[in-house]
C-alpha cells in the first residue's frame, strides 16, 4: 500500500491541528504508523487519498450502521439542505425524531437532542444532580462517556489507547464527586453507595462497554444495577451512545431487559451527523429548562440535516434489519474463533451482535479494565498494520470495537476472515 499522499498531508495537519488530529484516537498512535486521510467511502468501502481502497469496520466509530453514503440519506440530507441547514427555531422534523426515539425505546417518555454523545452525558448527570439534589456520580474504569471533566477519571477509548485515563485539567474539586467502580462487580458499587450513603445522584455505565475494548456485562451485573439503584435511591444511566439502536431497536436495555432512568444516546441516530440525545420518563425530563430548573441548551440541537438524516436511518431499523445483520456478525466471529484455533494464537474475542473485540491475551476471558488493560498492546499494533495492508481498515486501538454495518456483502466478510488467517498467521511466525 502507497500511503505517500497520507504522510504528507499528515504532516502539513500537525502544524494547524493539534496532534493533527480532531479526536485523538484518529492520530494511529497506539499502532505506531501513520494515520491515513480518507477522500470518500460508500456502503462498505473506505477510500483513502492515495486511492486505497478498504473494507470498513470502524463505521466512524458506530453512526454508519446502513454502511456508508446511503442513497437514501443522502436523498434526504439534500433535500432538507435545499430548505435551509439551521433556523435555530422549532421544526417539525425534530418532533418526529423524538416520537421515533420514544416509540423504539420503552423507557424514554421525552428526549431532548444535542449536538454529541458527550454533551447527552454531560446534561444527563447534570439533570440527574438536579433532580436528586445529589451530588456524587458512580462511574466505572474502563468506561468512556465522552470528554466531559467528569468523565475524565479512569475513562476508556482514546483516554485508555494514550495512557490518559486521568486527565490534566480536570480540577480536584470536580473529579472527587467522580467515584469510580469496577465493572461486572457489583459489590464495588454497593461499597461506593454505603459510603457516600444517600449521596449517589447516579449510576452511570455502558450497559454493554465498548471502550476498553468490548466487555459484556455479566448475566446479573445490569440487573443488579438497577436493584442497587432502586436501594439507595439514585438514578441509574444508561450510556447507550454506542450500543443504542445497535445491538437492538432499544439497544442494550432491550437485549438484556434492564430499564434505566435515564438514556444517553448518539452516532446512528444522525446517520452520520452530529447527534446525541437524552431521554427518560417525563417527570425526570420536565426537570430540564424551559420547564424546570436544570438548565441545558445548543444552538444546533435538533439541526433539521441531522434529524432527516437520522430519521432516515431508524426508520430502516426493523427486526429483519437485525436479523441480517446478526448473520453477518455471526460469520465473520465463526470466521475468527475458526482462525484463532487454526494458528493457535493466544487471544479472546467478545462480541455483542454487530460490536466485536480481538483481544490478543493469555487470559481465558476478558471481564474488566484490568482484563483488557494487561491485553497485548504490540501485538495488536502488528495486527493491525498487517490488517491495513490487506485492505481492512480496523479501530486503531486495542480498546475499541470492530462496528459492522449491513452493507458487509459475502465477499467482504469472505476477505476479512482470509485476511485475519493470514495476519495471525504471520504474527506467529
Ligand atoms: P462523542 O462526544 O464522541 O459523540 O460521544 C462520546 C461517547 C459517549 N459515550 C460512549 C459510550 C461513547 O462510546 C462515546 C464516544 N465513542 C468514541 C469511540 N469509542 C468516539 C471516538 C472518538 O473519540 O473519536
Amino acid at each position: 500500500m502507497d500511503f505517500t499522499k497520507s504522510i504528507k498531508e499528515f504532516k502539513l495537519a500537525q502544524e494547524v491541528i493539534p496532534g493533527g488530529v480532531n479526536s485523538p484516537v484518529r492520530a494511529f498512535k497506539s499502532v505506531n504508523c501513520s494515520p491515513i486521510f480518507i477522500s470518500k467511502a460508500k456502503g462498505s468501502k473506505i477510500t483513502d487519498i492515495d486511492g486505497n481502497t478498504y473494507i470498513d469496520f470502524v463505521s466512524s466509530w458506530g453512526p454508519m450502521i446502513l454502511g456508508h453514503a446511503h442513497d437514501d440519506v443522502l436523498k434526504a440530507i439534500n433535500e432538507t439542505a435545499a430548505r435551509g441547514t439551521s433556523y435555530g427555531a422549532p421544526t417539525i422534523l425534530e418532533t418526529q425524531m423524538a416520537e421515533k426515539i420514544i416509540s423504539m425505546i420503552p423507557s424514554i417518555e421525552k428526549v431532548r437532542m444535542v449536538n454529541s454523545g458527550t454533551e447527552a452525558t454531560m446534561s444527563a448527570i447534570r439533570l440527574a444532580r438536579g433532580y436528586t439534589n445529589k451530588e456524587y456520580i458512580i462511574k466505572f474504569s474502563g468506561n468512556y462517556h465522552g470528554h466531559g471533566d467528569s468523565f475524565l477519571i479512569k475513562a476508556g477509548s482514546g483516554a485508555m489507547t494514550l495512557g490518559l485515563p486521568d486527565s490534566p485539567g480536570v480540577t480536584k474539586n470536580t473529579a472527587k464527586d467522580t467515584l469510580i467502580a469496577n465493572y461486572n462487580d457489583l459489590k464495588s458499587v454497593e461499597r461506593l453507595l454505603i459510603d457516600h450513603n444517600n449521596k449517589v445522584a447516579a449510576i452511570i455505565v455502558e450497559p454493554v462497554a465498548g471502550n476498553m475494548g468490548l466487555v459484556l456485562p455479566n448475566n446479573e451485573f445490569l440487573k443488579g444495577l438497577r436493584e442497587l439503584s432502586d436501594k439507595y435511591n439514585c438514578l441509574l444511566i444508561f450510556d447507550e451512545v454506542m450500543t443504542g439502536f445497535r445491538l437492538a431497536r432499544a439497544g442494550a436495555q432491550e437485549y438484556y431487559n434492564v430499564l434505566p432512568d435515564i438514556t444517553t444516546l448518539g452516532k446512528i441516530i444522525g446517520g452520520g451527523l452530529p447527534v446525541g440525545a437524552y431521554g427518560g420518563s417525563k417527570e425526570i425530563m420536565d426537570f430540564l429548562a424551559p420547564n424546570g430548573p436544570v438548565y441545558q441548551a445548543g444552538t444546533l440541537s435538533g439541526n433539521p440535516l441531522a434529524m432527516s438524516a437520522g430519521l432516515t436511518v431508524l426508520n430502516k431499523l426493523d427486526n429483519n434489519f437485525y436479523e441480517k445483520l446478526e448473520i453477518i456478525s455471526k460469520s465473520i466471529h465463526q470466521g475468527m474463533l475458526d482462525n484463532i484455533t487454526s494458528t493457535k494464537t493466544k487471544a479472546v474475542i467478545n462480541r455483542n451482535g454487530s460490536m466485536l473485540t480481538l483481544f490478543f491475551t493469555d487470559k481465558k476471558e476478558i471481564n474488566n479494565y484490568e482484563d483488557a488493560i494487561c491485553c497485548d498492546k504490540e501485538k495488536f499494533a502488528n495486527y493491525f498494520q498487517l490488517m491495513l495492508d490487506q485492505g481492512i481498515y480496523l479501530p486503531p486501538s486495542p480498546y475499541e470495537c470492530l462496528f459492522f454495518s449491513s452493507a458487509l456483502e459475502k465477499e467482504d466478510i469472505d476477505k476479512f476472515i482470509n485476511a485475519n488467517k493470514i495476519a495471525l498467521e504471520k504474527l506467529n511466525t
